[in-house]
């Protein structure tokens, strides 16, 4: 059964001890990055919980942090399956070649409480300060923003950072690339404002697809149908006109300023840096409808390993596998998008190359799903754990030449927030940022290796199944 909601996918990460409840009281405006973060970095990966923040100093509303990508068990128990990779990429590889439509439903709990204009305050809304000394004030991590074409009608969801800026005005930016962009030029060319509806906290699938690239054209609520194999069910908003998921916890309506912009940031960013200041839209709040008792949903983001740079790796990296192995019918075996890279900057191939070439027509191919992703990509043979750094640093030591195995294309598009791109001044949207050099580098075997300098398999596995022999009961 899918997860109904926010609180039975988090009723589901207790049964499974994956929710740590801090009863302890905290300051939204520099605790809950805090613990965050040392619970990110001290953690490993394997063990590390999603975090719900019970008792926020000030506020009856709770705050849930990486219960979507605290860790790769987390992301698989959103998308009920088995924690590998194969199978969380099957999920979206079966997802896109089933996604199921929204089903539109008279009402929803979403509109147990309304506030329509003065009534509705952001400021009561336990939305934290992020790298505090740095940002300008509280930032919403995990929206759902909601936009339609005014054309046909078709909705996009895509997660794009909000800054709150008054009790009624939020700035927003959104990427070139982005789908909401698109959305919001063809409402300009119209000379209308957009309506926007911002969504916080949904079952799990959602929130997934609203961070993954979802090719334009395939809507992000059927890919969420898709991913849980039953439709969302979406209510109209009170004062736009979009839709939007009747059981989500908080929803923010209103639209941007019709070609009016404002600066927005810095912010703490993906890449471990803080990203430059930015010319933003403006989003004009007409109403907020919640729950009774809401919960708070955020993604904690900026210096990697962080929820964004895991969820962004897994989703990325199944988009890449999807398309390599499904469509080129290539031998590869896995893709994977460093966390340390901020999910972007550098990606690995693993593959049973069958022919020379092979490898580079990966690479090559992989920087077509995403032009932005993998400034560095290396493509190494099935025998190499690309997920294991030690391993793939291995293959890069002993399996290339630089002056023929690594070749460079440029003009390519870049990783737009990479520092070493361009100096700080430069602004966000600035197209002196749009493009950048990629390099691949085939660390592959090209001839007959020697072999390799280990003790026969057989007697490894021999002294694995007698180890307490030599090393005594443990
Ligand atoms: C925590 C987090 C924050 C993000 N913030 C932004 C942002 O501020 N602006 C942006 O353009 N993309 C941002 N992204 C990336 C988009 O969510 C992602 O590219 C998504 O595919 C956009 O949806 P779309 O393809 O429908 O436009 C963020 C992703 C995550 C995980
Ligand atoms: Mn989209």
């Amino acid at each position: 059964m899918p997860y109904l909601d926010l609180r039975a996918y988090l009723d589901r990460l207790d049964q499974e001890d994956l929710l740590k409840h801090i009863t302890a009281p905290v300051d939204k405006d520099w605790e809950i990055s805090a613990v965050g973060r040392v619970a990110f970095r001290d953690i490993p990966e394997s063990r590390r919980p999603a975090l719900m923040f019970d008792n926020v100093v000030g506020y009856d509303v709770p705050v849930v942090l990486g219960v979507l990508g605290g860790s790769r068990r987390i992301y698989a128990l959103a998308l009920e399956v088995e924690p590998d990779p194969r199978a969380i990429t099957g999920a979206w590889r079966r997802a896109a070649s089933a996604p199921v439509p929204p089903r539109t439903v008279g009402q929803g709990p979403v509109k147990e409480v309304v506030l329509k204009g003065d009534q509705a305050d952001l400021n009561t809304l336990p939305v934290p300060t992020w790298t505090v000394g740095e940002d300008p004030g509280p930032y919403l991590t995990a929206p759902l923003v909601v936009t339609k074409d005014p054309e046909t009608g078709a909705h996009n969801v895509g997660t794009y950072r909000a800054q709150i800026k008054g009790p009624r005005t939020l700035g927003v930016w959104i990427n070139f690339v982005q789908h909401g962009r698109k959305h919001v030029e063809m409402w300009e060319a119209r000379d209308q404002p957009t309506p926007v509806a911002i969504v916080l906290g949904t079952e799990p699938a959602l929130g997934l697809c609203s961070v993954a690239r979802v090719p334009y054209g395939v809507e992000e609520y059927a890919m969420a149908g898709g991913l849980r194999g039953e439709a969302i069910e979406v209510v109209p908003a009170e004062t736009v006109d979009l839709l939007v998921p009747a059981r989500a916890e908080i929803v923010i309506e209103g639209y941007f300023r019709l070609r009016e912009l404002e600066r927005e940031g810095p912010f703490g960013e993906y890449t471990g840096y803080m990203g430059p200041l930015a010319d933003s839209y403006v989003l004009d709040v007409t109403c907020i409808t919640h729950r009774h008792q809401p919960i708070y949903h955020a993604f904690l983001s900026q210096m990697p390993p962080s929820e964004s740079s895991l969820i962004r790796s897994i989703g990325r990296e199944s988009a890449v596998a999807k398309t390599l192995m499904d469509d080129l019918r290539l031998p590869v075996t896995d893709v994977h998008l460093l966390e340390a890279g901020g999910a972007a900057a550098y990606m690995a191939i693993r593959g049973r190359w069958e022919h020379e070439g092979q490898a580079r027509q990966a690479i090559l191919g992989a920087w077509s799903v995403d032009p932005t992703l993998g400034k560095i990509c290396v493509a190494v043979d099935d025998d190499i754990d690309i997920r294991d750094p030690f391993a793939l640093n291995w293959a890069l030591s002993f399996r290339m030449q630089p002056d023929g195995d690594v070749f460079q294309v440029p003009g390519y598009p870049a990783v737009r927030l990479d520092p070493s791109q361009t100096d700080e001044s430069v602004p966000q949207l600035d197209p002196k940022r749009r493009l950048s050099t990629k390099m691949g580098i085939d660390a592959t075997k090209k001839h007959a290796y020697p072999p390799i300098a280990m003790p026969p398999a057989d007697h490894l596995a021999k002294v694995r199944s007698e180890w307490a022999t030599y090393w005594g009961a443990e």
